[in-house]
């Protein structure tokens, strides 16, 4: 499994793990370092010292590298950006919008920029502002997503640019490691997954509902925002469509998802929360620790390839 993501990284296995709001904390990135891969803090709507916190607290605990993955709407994207200069964070993934005013700020630095991209275009323009790789992500993945699958997206962001292509959403296992290595990937990133771990500080409830889900039990609203996130049904993606459909304002909609995750990852509150999944809900059966995941598929993935 040594591709040029495991080169331009320095890590052992060219898995990542997304840098989910929330969940996406220290103990988990990094443990997922220390198994090998590349574990990222999720800075989603944070303020930027708590972030300077948990990547101090991930250097404590790992030698190897990690990032961070900026969530682009977050109010405090600007300040974020400048930690990572200043705490030399090795690789920095962002989300949900376009990092393209950090990127020589952050070339200057030294810091490796993946950019997580759901179109082609958006892929080739990350290119030629200087991006290391991107992460294609299709829309089989958990939160906020875009419209391609993975099946589509990466085989045609592998032959529209000439840096590496991570793959993610709708990966479980290494039959799904395997397939997108087909489609042209250099690596993998897996959140959904990696909430239903030993590691992963999230209530219990939450990584139930994974353990629970079935192929069938993902809703995607916040299609006519603009704003798409993929959860787990419940009572809230209920009423959320329903809302939805009558028209009702942005804002309100809004209020139910992204604040609705905290409910969720803090107070397992899997009613009325954003219990944020992929699709591949359906195919975790079994909590396990981060390194067993990653070894894991490293063993399944080998075996096909
Ligand atoms: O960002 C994610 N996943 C997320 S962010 C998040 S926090 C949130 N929660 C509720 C509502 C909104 C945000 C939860 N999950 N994945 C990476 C990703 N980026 N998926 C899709 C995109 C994306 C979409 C549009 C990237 C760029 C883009 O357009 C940028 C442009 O300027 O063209």
């Amino acid at each position: 499994m040594k591709t040029s993501i495991t080169k331009l990284l320095g890590i052992e296995y060219p898995i990542i793990q997304g840098g989910m709001a929330w969940v996406a904390e220290y103990h988990l990135a990094a443990a997922v370092s220390e198994a090998g891969g590349l574990g990222l803090i999720g800075a989603a709507n944070a303020p930027a010292e708590w972030v300077r916190e948990q990547i101090q607290k991930v250097k404590e605990l790992t030698k190897k590298p990690f990032g961070v993955n900026i969530m682009l709407m977050s109010p405090h994207a600007d300040e974020v950006a400048k930690v990572i200069v200043e705490e030399a964070v090795p690789v920095v993934t962002t989300g949900a919008g376009s990092p393209e005013k950090y990127m020589k700020m952050w070339k200057a630095a030294g810091v490796k920029v993946i950019p997580v991209v759901a179109s082609v275009a958006l892929a080739k323009r990350m290119e030629r502002c200087g991006a290391d790789a991107v992460v294609a992500e299709g829309t089989e993945a958990g939160g906020h997503i875009g419209e391609n699958t993975t099946m589509v997206l990466v085989p045609q962001v592998a032959d529209a640019v000439q840096i590496p292509v991570i793959a993610a959403g709708g990966i479980a296992d290494g039959r799904g490691v395997a397939a997108v290595f087909m489609l042209g990937a250099k690596g993998v990133q897996l959140g959904t997954r990696f909430v239903a771990t030993e590691e992963a500080q999230v209530h219990e409830n939450y990584k139930n509902c994974i353990l629970k889900a079935r192929d069938i039990d993902s809703r995607v609203t916040g299609r006519s925002t603009g704003h798409p996130v993929r959860a787990l049904r419940n009572q809230m993606t209920k009423t959320y469509l329903q809302k939805e459909q009558e028209g009702a304002a942005f804002e309100e909609l809004e209020l139910l998802t992204l604040g609705g995750l905290k409910k969720v990852v803090v107070d397992g509150d899997v009613q009325n929360g954003s219990v944020m999944a992929g699709q591949i809900a359906g195919m975790i059966k079994e909590k396990m620790s981060c390194k067993e995941v990653i070894e894991k598929l490293v063993q399944e993935t080998d075996a096909l390839l």
